[in-house]
């Protein structure tokens, strides 16, 4: 009884920041993704009735503070009557910074564990299990363009754009590898609970989700792009103006972001995002990859740049 999957993370463009529902983690707004190729998560869950607890191995070592809640994950998905399970997760990029690595870990891991326990679902139900455990792996379970939208006391997810339609690239600046000071989970309550301008921020979210679906429906990169940055931005500050202050960025996120500003006045088709951590993500054009990834790559600071496509979704790689 042993599955494996592999999930992409995701990119928000629009993003998911709040919950309406802590318990069972509905998120306060909708959001648009993008699923990524080249980043990816593998997730083996091996049932057995040898194991008297689950064990979890995160790149080889074994984990205790993240099996909680990948235990949580494998009662929703299968039941608390399970058996143990042995889980071994290996990413191909750094965890906990940022990257979206919650996202692949959990979509993967929904996976694996239905496929373990001979469950079937239907892709919608694996991403709303999925999401359960985080937010933003529900998204991974599409590839391409994805929108996740509140519906009632549920979300739905819907494929907006296939991979190979609008082929962007995403060049990742990465700034910092540690791990990230306050986990997104939390530092939505605290926004919640204390900035003055989260209300506005939900407010607003379905006007920017309607011109990012337009703009992605109709390829146009120019309105996609002040979009995602204009919500990026109000996101940051968000968290900004919370108490305590949330500031995922260092002196490098702004030199990146500079750069991204200097190669739109040089005519790239290009803008950036930012998620909770201090790595850039800059969308752009496959003509333009090349001239971002050098120039992200010379920005002071920078010390890594990873180049993705977009990718597929979550699925299953092996059974036995
Ligand atoms: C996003 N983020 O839309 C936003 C932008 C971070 C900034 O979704 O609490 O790890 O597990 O549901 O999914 C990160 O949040 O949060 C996230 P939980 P998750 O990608």
């Amino acid at each position: 009884m042993q599955a494996t999957a592999i999930a992409q993370p995701n990119i928000a463009l629009i993003k998911y920041w709040g919950k309406r529902d802590v318990e069972r983690n509905l998120p306060a707004v909708g959001s648009i993704s993008v699923t990524l190729r080249e980043l990816h998560t593998e997730v083996s869950v091996a049932l057995s009735s040898d194991l008297r607890s689950d064990e979890l191995f995160v790149n080889g070592e074994e984990s205790q503070p993240l099996l909680p809640r990948i235990s949580r994950c494998l009662d929703n998905v299968i039941g608390t009557q399970r058996l143990r399970a042995r889980i071994t997760s290996r990413s191909n990029f750094p965890i906990a910074a940022g990257l979206a690595s919650s996202a692949s870990a959990f979509a993967a891991t929904t996976v694996a564990a239905a496929s373990a326990a001979d469950l079937s679902f239907s892709t919608e139900e694996l991403a709303r299990l999925a999401g359960q455990a985080s937010g933003s792996a529900a998204r991974s379970l599409y590839g391409g363009f994805v929108e996740l939208r509140n519906s009632g006391d549920t979300i739905k997810l819907a494929a907006l754009r296939e991979v190979d339609s609008w082929p962007l690239q995403v060049v990742v600046a990465i700034t910092e590898t540690g791990p990230k000071p306050t986990g997104s989970t939390e530092a939505m309550e605290i926004s919640r609970e204390t900035s003055p301008f989260y209300t506005s921020w939900i407010e607003q979210q379905d006007q920017d989700l309607e011109i990012a679906r337009t703009a992605i429906l109709q390829r146009d990169f120019a309105q996609l792009a002040t979009v995602a940055e204009h919500n990026c931005l109000k996101m940051h500050s968000v968290m900004w103006a919370s108490r305590p202050p949330m500031v995922y960025w260092n002196s490098a996120t702004m030199r990146c972001m500079q750069t991204v500003r200097q190669l739109q006045t040089e005519g790239c088709q290009v803008f950036f995002t930012i998620d909770a951590g201090p790595q850039v993500k800059a969308v752009c054009l496959p003509e333009d990859a090349e001239a971002v990834s050098k120039a992200l790559a010379e920005t002071p600071g920078v010390q890594e740049i990873m180049m993705s496509g977009l990718g597929s979704a979550a699925r299953l790689v092996d059974k036995t």
